[in-house]
């Protein structure tokens, strides 16, 4: 999968998706990652990519010219029309089920305003859908990107070892994960629980069960609303 992401700070983008699990899965080819500058789009010479608001008010607005010129380059290259997702705190609230959804893609842009935002007249021409991380306002759209990325990349077929599963987790059923426990079976006298060391499959698949719904009941009880609601 190919993700494109339009930005005024490329480098935030790349380093902050450059360890760990994703690392390993651009290295393999898994996945690309390329974050353009907006910037190089501007025809004007001193670089210039942002604008005063008209009608006034504070802050400033990123001109439509280069954001428009810079996924006209990327379109290029593809050959076709991808979906453009431009980051906002007015769009529709990401979740585990849009991630879901979005991993079907074979490629996609994410757009990064900064500042005030961007000209409506380039969100009109180029972008396909609209999209929050939270209700919360943040400066720009880069981290709601790397938090996509991270998000999305998980679900790719190989990016993920197969010692780990993408399934079994948190949010796929509505449920929060189940506590984890390692060795030492006694740490500073605190035991892991008995039935995790009785090798019989079925009770500690039941056991964790209950300790998700526990969980869920304590942390997230609207989950389990879906959760009953769904059933
Ligand atoms: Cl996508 N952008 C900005 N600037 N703030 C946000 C957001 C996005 N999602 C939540 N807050």
């Amino acid at each position: 999968m190919k993700f494109h992401v339009m930005t005024l700070f490329p480098e935030v983008i790349d380093q902050s998706l450059n360890y760990s699990i994703l690392k390993r899965a651009r290295e393999n080819g898994i996945i690309e990652i390329d974050a353009v500058n907006i910037r190089d789009y501007t025809e004007n010479k001193h670089l210039r990519v942002d604008d005063y608001p008209y009608g006034g008010g504070a802050g400033m607005v990123m001109q439509a010219q280069p954001v428009v010129d810079c996924y006209r380059s990327i379109r290029e290259k593809a050959g076709k029309d991808l979906r453009v997702i431009y980051l906002t705190p007015w769009g529709k609230v990401f979740n585990q089920q849009m991630a879901r959804e979005l991993a079907k893609e074979e490629e996609l842009v994410l757009l990064c305003g900064h500042y005030e935002g961007i000209d409506e007249r380039a969100l009109d021409m180029i972008a396909t859908d609209f999209v929050s991380i939270g209700d919360y306002v943040l400066t720009g759209g880069e981290m709601p990107a790397v938090i996509m990325i991270d998000c999305i990349s998980r679900l790719v077929d190989n990016v993920l070892g197969n010692e780990s599963s993408s399934e079994d987790e948190s949010f796929s059923d509505n449920l929060l994960e189940y506590p984890q426990y390692t060795r030492p079976y006694d740490f500073e006298g605190h035991k892991v629980p008995d039935i995790l060391m009785s090798g019989d499959h079925a009770k500690v698949a039941a056991y964790r069960k209950q300790c998700s719904i526990e969980r869920t009941k304590k942390f997230r009880p609207d989950l389990l609303e879906k959760v009953k609601i769904e059933k």
